[in-house]
């Protein structure tokens, strides 16, 4: 059978899912409403966390077609799947045109030798422009160095979330669009065939690129077959760069179709498999027959992470409240389980109670926190760190590419802000549209400056970010730390106090919330550490008030989430998350033993 190995690649939120949905709705593979972010933590946020395979038979050709993740987080995981495919369907939004991660992929598929497709998407937005997006992103190729076939790309138009799509710009602009066939045809067109029977013939030679987890099957191992054929139950024998090499039998084999894993006897060629039964599979390792050994694949590197924080049993009053698994042996043997298969991730097993967590970004580490809360884990997490290390001598950290879209009368405010957090600009646009501003600025500097880029710009602006490098270390940071609001006391919050309280700064819960002692509660506008009483009723006396101070109105507050408050937090606070709450608390609860520790 003819085969076709694609990944579709964007920003975030530019219609990817959206877009591989409506092409397997199209293909019959499934129902309209059904979706390839099927992990609750994917739906809940709208967003693709996992890159995930699937494949559509179209003109008696198999397509496979990975799905990727746009956030910047999990750029490494991008970078790594592209490795299993032959071109990717590169998806620029009509009205935002090509952004920070547009870029990011986009020139790692250049450097991988890919020829891309284009496709301009959501061109049924009003502020879609679709002359203005298709000559930056022209731009963006060649400034990226594309070659010159490379540049030739062919754009196709598309409405994805309407499975509408057409080749020719003046149909697009007149609204004149067909099903997804333009699409699905360009593919068949542009995408050299990998599948047949002369491949097939040859020997084995796979090339594991992600792998996944099942509490049954264990550690699974995801693979392109480059030539040759893989039976299940076939014994392989497995290779890497470092000189590994081990046989292993195979106990199942999958292939991907719409969102189902098909087990199968065999696979040829081109195709995307499955393996279980290896325990030892990883990234990178090329599998082969037996006997008849064929070349190693070309290596995959697997980024370093950028930050790290640590992990520990939660300690507070009200631990073991709502989770089901509380002890540091349970978390540990969770973190064990998670080093399976995400695969740029660290952990730091050796200290018997405190666990250090290296990963590529704030989300990536917030995904694993968050997926354990759910499964009813409680825990307590430490000040997210940059990672600072020797590089040629010279101490350095990672830095980020961020790129920011705002009206232009907040330019200056941001501007300020990110020269105070040690950014370099490098590039500044002002358009109708707004003012773009890319900077160079240490992840040291971006951390916890979110909330306060939104609360700058008044919502308006966009901040994205990408890693950029390992670059010198700039020293010591001005970060406006927030003053924490503490409760002195432990009981329930009351709307009294509240309402006190609120004109004092900003509040992070409601009236009869239970708090404890040693709880931050909100921070101070002053920017002061506050010791608060939050429980504290009012007073009651004789005399009756007339009753204007009876109707307290509350701000509503300031909900502490998970991403918040890893931005938030200060080095002497600790992040409590348990399953039905995430509150941030002082490490030492009590005042007496913070001051203690203050004066040694
Ligand atoms: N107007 C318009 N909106 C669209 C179109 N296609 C997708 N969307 C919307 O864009 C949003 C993001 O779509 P997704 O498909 O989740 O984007 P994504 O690129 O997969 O996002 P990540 O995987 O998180 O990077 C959703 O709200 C979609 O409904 C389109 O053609 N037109
Ligand atoms: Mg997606």
């Amino acid at each position: 059978m003819e085969m076709r190995n694609i990944a579709i690649i964007a920003h975030v939120d530019h219609g990817k899912t959206t877009l591989t949905d409506a092409l397997l709705e199209q293909t019959g593979m499934i129902e309209r409403g059904v979706s390839m972010d099927s992990n609750d933590l994917e739906k809940e946020r709208g967003i693709t966390i996992y890159a995930k395979n699937t494949s559509v038979i179209y003109k008696d050709t198999k397509i496979n077609i990975l799905d990727t993740p746009g956030h910047a987080d999990f750029g490494s995981e991008v970078e790594r799947v592209l490795r299993s495919v032959d071109s990717v369907c590169l998806i620029v939004d009509a009205a935002e045109g090509p952004m920070p991660q547009t870029k990011f992929v986009l020139k790692k598929s250049l450097e991988l030798g890919l020829k891309p497709m284009v496709i301009l998407n959501k061109i049924d937005k009003p502020a879609a422009d679709i002359d203005g997006s298709e000559e930056a992103i022209y731009e963006l190729f060649f400034d990226l160095g594309a070659s010159e076939e490379q540049l030739d790309f062919p754009t196709i138009y598309a409405i994805g979330r309407d499975s509408q799509a057409t080749a020719d710009k003046e149909k697009a602009k007149n609204n004149d669009l067909t099903d997804l066939a333009p699409i699905l045809d360009l593919v068949l067109e542009h995408v050299p065939n990998v599948g047949g029977d002369e491949r097939a013939q040859k020997d084995l030679q796979a090339q594991v690129f992600n792998l996944a987890y099942d509490n049954f099957l264990g550690r699974l191992g995801i693979m392109r077959i480059y030539q040759g054929v893989i039976k299940n139950s076939q014994t392989v024998m497995i290779k890497d760069h470092e000189g590994k090499s081990f046989t292993g039998k195979i106990a199942k084999l999958f292939t991907f179709k719409g969102l189902q894993k098909v087990e199968v006897d065999e696979a040829h060629a081109g195709d995307i498999v499955m393996i279980a039964g290896i325990p030892d599979i990883f990234i990178g390792q090329t599998i082969m027959s037996t006997d008849a050994e064929t070349d190693l694949m070309p290596a995959i590197t697997i980024d370093e992470p950028t930050i790290s924080l640590s992990m520990f049993v939660n300690d507070s009053p009200f631990a073991g409240k709502s989770g089901k698994f509380l002890t540091s042996r349970q978390i540990r043997e969770r973190l064990e389980k998670e080093l399976e298969v995400n695969v740029g991730l660290r952990i730091d097993l050796g200290d018997q109670a405190r666990f250090k967590v290296y990963g590529r970004g704030e989300l990536h580490l917030a995904v694993l926190i968050e997926n354990m809360r759910r499964e009813g884990f409680e825990l307590a997490v430490s000040q997210p760190e940059v990672i600072v290390k020797e590089i040629d001598g010279v101490k350095s950290e990672p830095f980020e590419e961020a790129t920011i879209l705002v009206p232009e009368e907040f330019s200056g405010a941001v501007i300020e802000k990110l020269g105070k957090r040690k950014g370099v600009m490098q590039e500044m646009v002002t358009t109708d549209a707004g003012t773009k501003i890319v900077f160079h600025v240490p992840t040291r500097g971006l951390m916890g400056y979110r909330n306060e880029f939104t609360i700058d710009t008044k919502g308006e602006g966009i901040l994205t970010s990408v890693f950029y490098q390992f670059m010198k270390h700039v020293g010591e940071i001005e970060r406006s730390e927030f003053g924490s609001m503490i409760s002195m006391a432990t009981g329930k919050a009351l709307g009294f106090a509240l309402g006190n309280l609120q004109q004092r700064g900003v509040l992070y819960i409601d009236p009869n919330t239970e708090v404890y002692e040693g709880q931050v509660i909100g921070y101070s506008s002053k920017g002061e550490e506050m010791m608060v009483n939050p429980t504290k009723g009012k007073q009651l006396t004789n005399v009756r008030a007339s009753g204007t101070d009876e109707a307290i109105k509350l701000v509503p507050p300031y909900e502490i989430t998970l991403e918040r408050g890893l931005g938030m937090m200060g080095s002497d606070e600790y992040l409590e998350v348990t399953p039905d709450a995430v509150r941030l608390r002082k490490s030492f609860l009590k005042e007496s033993d913070r001051k203690k520790k203050g004066r040694k």
